[in-house]
């Protein structure tokens, strides 16, 4: 009893604006699985994709939306392991070829035919979303569907991040972004994995959510402090700043400044993406304090069950806002200037 139609929220042309409408639900092929999305959360990467803000085009038109939780209501004849009824979650990677040199070493984020929910493949801003069986995120009926989506996309990346960084149980690492969504759930990853977390990001509400309720013990707000790279530095024990850096943030800036604030042998993670941007450090100091810079893309299907394990131990909690699918636009502007403490989740029955 799976409807003909749906509704989605769709893109026309790179810019928007997001149209809220019936479009056909989609039949799932041999190695799919179509999922009935309850819920979705929405990542700055959405926006981006709006936007066009990589240099990588979207489909046209686009259902975007990657962090969709749900339950599966089709699936087709390869799909063996999965069955209908079961909970699956639609992740950023879609599905990969699981044949070339980066999947068969678990690195498929990095496949040269990866699909890209809600980018190059449609995503979970619809009712019905289909996604290839061999990827989906399983999700355990224990686990609720909308505190669960965000782990989806934010989750599995920022603990692959906190993973990529090497930093150890004990050592101090600086969120950058903390205030956001990634940047929101790193802080509970990183103290679940036993490391204590400074948070950067700006105003009141970040500042109170980051240390009364995500559990850092210091806040550097980066619109007031006077020398960012002094503050941090400052938040540590000894002054010599923390042993890694988690950059969530969607400006340029800060990935110009955490190489100048690590620890000497600090690793710096780069995970946001703002458009147009470039990294840059002191050669000298990069040099001298044997600084490791690197990037970090989402996570492979080990991780995502690693950080859904993580959240269904009772040991991530990350505040969440639920509004309609209707309401993706008022979401985009919120996120647009900064305004979201945490993640928004849709409900797609609204
Ligand atoms: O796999 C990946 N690498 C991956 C996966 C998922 C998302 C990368 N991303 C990217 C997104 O595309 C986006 O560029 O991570 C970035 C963060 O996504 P998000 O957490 O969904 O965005 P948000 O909720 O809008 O949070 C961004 C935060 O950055 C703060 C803002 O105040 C906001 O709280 N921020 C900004 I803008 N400038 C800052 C600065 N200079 C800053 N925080 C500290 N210092
Ligand atoms: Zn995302």
């Amino acid at each position: 009893n799976v409807p003909k139609r749906q509704m989605a929220q769709v893109i026309e042309k790179t810019g928007g604006p997001v149209e809220f409408k019936e479009i056909d639900v989609q039949q799932p092929g041999p190695d799919e699985v179509l999922i009935n999305i309850k819920y979705s959360g929405v990542c700055h990467t959405d926006l981006h994709a709006v936007n066009g803000d990589w240099p990588l085009p979207t489909k046209l038109p686009l259902v975007g939306g990657h962090e969709g939780a749900g339950v599966v209501v089709a699936k087709g004849d390869l799909v063996e392991d999965i069955e209908i009824g079961d909970h699956a979650g639609v992740k950023w990677i879609n599905g990969t070829c699981l044949a070339c040199d980066f999947c068969q070493q678990a690195d498929e984020p990095l496949c040269p035919k990866a699909l890209l929910s809600g980018y190059t493949v449609d995503g979970s801003f619809q009712q019905y979303c289909i996604a290839k069986g061999a990827h989906v995120a399983r999700i355990h009926k224990d686990i609720p569907l909308d505190a669960i989506a965000p782990v989806l996309c934010a989750g599995i990346t920022v603990y692959k991040g906190l993973k990529e960084s090497g930093a150890k149980p004990g050592q101090t690492v600086a969120i950058v972004g903390a205030g956001g969504g990634l940047g929101s759930l790193a802080q509970q990853y990183a103290q679940a994995m036993g490391l204590r977390t400074i948070a950067i990001d700006s105003g009141e509400e970040k500042r109170k959510m980051c240390t009364e309720q995500l559990g850092s013990y210091a806040f550097v707000d980066f619109a007031k402090s006077s020398n960012v790279v002094k503050d941090v530095q400052q938040a540590t024990e000894d002054g010599l700043g923390p042993h890694a850096v988690i950059l969530v943030a969607v400006n340029e800036k800060p990935f110009q400044q955490a190489a100048e604030y690590v620890r000497p042998r600090g690793t710096v993670i780069c995970i946001g993406l703002p458009a147009g941007a470039y990294l840059k450090a002191p050669v000298f100091e990069s040099v001298i304090k044997m600084v490791t810079i690197k990037g970090s893309y989402v996570g492979n299907r080990k991780d995502t069950q690693e950080a859904l394990d993580f959240y269904r131990r009772g040991i991530i909690k990350a505040p969440f806002k639920v509004v309609g699918l209707s309401e993706l636009q008022k979401v985009y502007d919120l996120m647009h200037e900064g305004k979201i403490a945490g993640r928004y989740v849709l409900d797609t029955s609204k």
